[in-house]
């Protein structure tokens, strides 16, 4: 430990310190021991008269926090772990409040915070490199670095209904509830809200007061916490291996140790599905409902729809009068999308004969009078209303306290106009020596706080200890940077469900916020590794400087894979494969067997029959995918990847069961013959038999007769594409339309894609040299049989090309596509950036590429004359197929 250098008070009376922290909470408590530890002179400042941040003013009835406690504390010091035993599974806000205390107390650290303070100006002073803030109480303060601890949940929302200050009665908010309590006994009391301040605090309420009417706008869904001491299983992973259980929860998804789920929930049965939510419900825990039941719970609408129906049967079990228990079942998001509650007799608490539920949804408030709260439909007169509203999240605190003034005199707020703009929700570019602890654009709300504050914190120290001994006195993130992030954020909010609910996560709960997913939603140990990358990369996308014009700017974007992508080829770098080529055709075909079976599992269709069909030299079998809905349904004849060498009519199953399902049409995958047993033209020869047989047996096949499409991935598009040269050629048969998803098209490796993928995405460049080896001799490369952008293209059905960004293939798929439209060929192209090769095959596994697959299947649509399906967003579908009844008749 070095010893901290002290703050220092100027002849005009400016505070100096290295750095200035706003906040006295979990994050600005440890924060100021780091920053003492690491020497540098720091001050805290808080609007409180104590520590605790949250906690200090979020003393409302039932305030518990909601990730079991064990979890919820610092381990930034295992002697501090020893000293400090939680009494229950939810800790009372006064329990954590204590251990707060508890941890100033331990480490000397109320000396360094000035209470009753509010920073009423920051500004960045170019010329000295630092940052000067008034306060409204005692003396500014000039700081090197500024460091916001203020929480995402700490700014109040502001009540928003016309009247409240001619309430005569008395008016609370959860969020600044008075420190000496309040006794409801015998009155009739209002709580508007419904989150989860709301759920905890009404059934105390309900306790005492004389009547209490809730004013619901949005059901939520909450279960019982069935708190209690420290469960014994989590005691005794704790006591087995504390460290290896803290280092865990640093590197799982929310911040707390749980498996990755593989299940899929249409591989589970109604019976295990229900018992996984029973166990579940049991457990009493928010993260294990969130992430355990089955991987798609989080990701996709049919998953998450089966656990919405156990959680509203629950609702309606735990309600006995019927109205009041529909009115209370959330219908309009996806489980997990809002933030869900814990309760302890939240549902049983509207049992009550002195509780009454008031749906706002068919009555909004109109106006609050004198004596209380009035609706559309009734007065309500009560002596107290509890705001339970909620705050002006992630952003709130950071923009409302203060003006922030960056560089040129840009304010925070400024820059901010559009939503909150980040890097690695940690800086703002423009903003020197200006950091944010858990700020937007960061894991924060969406994982367990104390991991992600503790991550934060460090990651900061660290840096400005870095930046002092390089001699460095400004840090900076660049503009490219940024906009990578915020890319990467966009990216990462596809993966999840929470974009499809009005939330304070998107901002949608403030009138006039810009709204936007504000967390990070890739995930607290994926987020950890890419701060670390951001190190281990130079400080990539920041701009470092010092005296005597020291400087240093490593600039790029930190993450340009889609997320998912990322953790794909992370998780097969860690397997440390051999090169696929080094395994001779026979290993490799093992090796993707192998690969496969480890795969989810294709979802349900109305049926998949194997059969054989005529070849050019024997019969070839294929796989047949039929949609449950009534045919004649058009026919997709479908070319698997594989380079020519690999693969089979089962190989894509996943990514046949999705064209099939989105594009509602039967689709035939055909296995044709490989190399190197069987060489150039065997595979393409082969094709183009089995679409001719499969065009004139298309009413044997229960497909619709006439023309047929075809579509293939990789090797699959090219020979797809050639088929339609041949088709063209040969006088049938007819072909509608061609799907080339990543094909290969051209003999020539001297694409720039070719070099900047050529290692690292697993389809490397030598793989597809081995591939083109082992299927055509080099004289025979040219023959546009398997080089068909050298063919005559004119003439060819209309065609969808898709390429992704990271993949040798790329620009002779580009070029194949620019290449038909110059010959008059209608195309469209679907450039897919973040995307491999292998993207778009990875069905369940690769979700950012879900919305391209939903494309190419109206494209098939398209080219069969299909009625285009009106565009099925997410949030469609979500309201289609989980629309109430009451929401039905709104
Ligand atoms: O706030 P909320 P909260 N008229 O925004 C309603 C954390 N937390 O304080 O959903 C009528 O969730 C609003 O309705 P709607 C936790 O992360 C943790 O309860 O916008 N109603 C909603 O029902 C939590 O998510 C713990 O339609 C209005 C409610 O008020 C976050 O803090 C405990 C309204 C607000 O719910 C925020 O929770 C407490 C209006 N004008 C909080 N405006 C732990 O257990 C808003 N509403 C750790």
């Amino acid at each position: 430990m070095s010893a901290a250098s002290a703050s220092e008070t100027t002849k005009s009376g400016v505070q100096r310190v290295d750095v200035a922290v706003v906040g006295a909470g979990f994050a600005g408590l440890y924060l100021l021991h780091r920053l003492r530890n690491a020497g540098l002179s720091a001050v805290a400042l808080d609007a409180a008269n104590d520590v605790g941040g949250t906690w200090y003013w979020n003393r409302y009835p039932g305030a518990r926090c909601d990730i079991q406690t064990t979890d919820y504390s610092y381990t930034f010091d295992p002697e501090l772990e020893k000293a400090w035993a939680w009494s229950e599974k939810y800790a009372t806000q006064p329990e954590i409040l204590r251990y707060l205390d508890f941890v100033a107390d331990r480490y000397d650290l109320r000396r360094d915070i000035r209470f009753g303070t509010k920073v009423t100006n920051a500004t960045w002073d170019e010329a000295a490199e630092h940052w000067l803030l008034t306060t409204d109480n005692g003396a500014p303060v000039s700081c090197r670095h500024y460091i916001m601890a203020t929480g995402c949940l700490s700014s109040p929302k502001p009540p928003e209904i016309d009247g409240v200050k001619d309430f005569k009665g008395k008016v609370y908010f959860t969020g600044r509830w008075p420190h000496e309590g309040v006794d409801f006994t015998g009155k009739p009391v209002a709580v508007i809200g419904t989150g989860s301040s709301g759920i905890q605090s009404i059934p105390l309420i309900a306790e005492q007061a004389a009547h209490l009417t809730v004013f619901q706008r949005t059901p939520n869904f909450a279960l019982p916490a069935h708190n209690g001491p420290t469960p014994k299983d989590k005691a005794a992973l704790l006591q087995g291996d504390r460290s290896g259980y803290r280092e865990q929860a640093r590197w799982s998804m929310a911040g707390v140790p749980l498996p990755q789920n593989t299940a899929y929930s249409w591989q589970l049965s109604d019976a295990e599905r229900r018992a996984r939510f029973e166990d579940a419900w049991a457990t009493g825990d928010l993260v294990h409902m969130l992430t355990q039941l089955w991987a798609d719970q989080g990701v996709d609408v049919d998953g998450n729809a089966l656990l919405c129906e156990l959680f509203r049967e629950k609702i309606r079990g735990a309600v006995k009068d019927p109205e009041t228990a529909a009115t209370l079942t959330p219908h309009d998001h996806p489980f997990g999308s809002k933030r869900p509650c814990l309760d302890t007799n939240y549902y049983a608490t509207f049992n009550r004969p002195n509780v009454t539920l008031v749906n706002l949804r068919q009555e909004p408030i109109t106006s609050i009078t004198a004596t209380g709260i009035k609706t559309g439909k009734r007065t309500v007169d009560v002596d107290a209303i509890v705001f339970a509203t909620g705050f002006d999240a992630m952003t709130g605190a950071i923009l409302a306290v203060h003006p922030i003034v960056g560089r040129d005199g840009k304010t925070l707020a400024e820059a901010w106009a559009n939503g909150p703009q980040t890097y690695l929700g940690l800086t703002v570019s423009g903003f020197p020596n200006l950091f944010m602890i858990t700020g937007p654009g960061s894991p924060s709300v969406l994982s367990n706080m104390a991991v992600s504050i503790e991550q934060h914190v460090d990651w900061v120290v660290d840096r400005l200890i870095a930046m002092r001994d390089a001699g460095f006195s400004t840090i900076d993130a660049t503009g490219a940077a940024q906009a990578g992030w915020v890319r990467h954020m966009a990216d990462c909010a596809t993966l999840t469900l929470h974009r499809l609910a009005n939330t304070w996560y998107t901002g949608a709960n403030v009138p006039g916020k810009v709204q936007g997913v504000m967390p990070y939603t890739g995930g607290v140990g994926p987020y950890r590794s890419i701060c670390n990358d951001v190190v281990s990369r130079g400080m990539l996308g920041f701009r470092l400087t010092g005296p005597n014009g020291a400087a240093q700017c490593n600039d790029g974007e930190v993450v340009r894979l889609q997320p998912d992508v990322r953790l794909v080829l992370g998780m097969l770098a860690e397997m440390n494969l051999p090169p696929i080529e080094s395994l001779g055709a026979h290993g490799a075909r093992d090796f993707v067997n192998e690969f496969n079976e480890g795969r989810p599992a294709g979802r349900p269709v109305g049926d998949v029959v194997d059969g054989t069909l005529p070849g050019t030299d024997g019969p070839l079998p294929y796989r047949l995918y039929r949609p449950a809905t009534p045919g004649p349904h058009p026919i997709v004849v479908y070319f698997h990847g594989g380079g020519w060498v690999l693969g089979d009519e089962q190989s894509d199953d996943p990514f046949c069961r999705d064209i099939c399902r989105r594009s509602g049409m039967i689709v035939v995958s055909v296995g044709y013959r490989h190399a190197p047993e069987h060489r150039f033209p065997a595979a393409a020869e082969d094709a183009y038999a089995a679409a001719r047989w499969i065009a004139a047996h298309a009413a044997e096949l229960g497909g619709r007769p006439g023309p047929v499409l075809v579509a293939g991935w990789s090797a699959g598009g090219n020979i797809a594409a050639v088929t339609c040269q041949l088709a063209r050629d040969r006088g049938g048969p007819q072909i509608d339309g061609q799907l080339l998803v990543c094909p290969v098209t051209d003999c020539t490796f001297d694409r720039p894609s070719y070099n900047d993928n050529a290692t690292g995405f697993f389809l490397t460049r030598s793989l597809m040299f081995w591939f083109w080896d082992l299927y055509c001799s080099p004289a025979d490369r040219v023959d546009p049989r398997v080089s068909p952008l050298r063919g005559k293209l004119e003439g060819l059905p209309p065609a969808y090309v898709v390429t992704c960004e990271f993949d040798p293939l790329r620009d002779e798929g580009i070029a194949y596509a620019d290449a038909l439209a110059a010959a008059g060929v209608p195309v469209q192209q679907l450039q897919a950036h973040g995307h491999f090769h292998s993207s778009f095959t990875m069905v369940d596994v690769v979700i950012t590429s879900a919305s391209g697959r939903a494309k190419m299947a109206e494209a098939l649509r398209g080219f069969a004359g299909l009625p285009r399906q009106a565009e099925r967003s997410d949030v469609e579908a979500w309201r289609r197929q989980d629309a109430s009844p009451q929401q039905a008749a709104e």
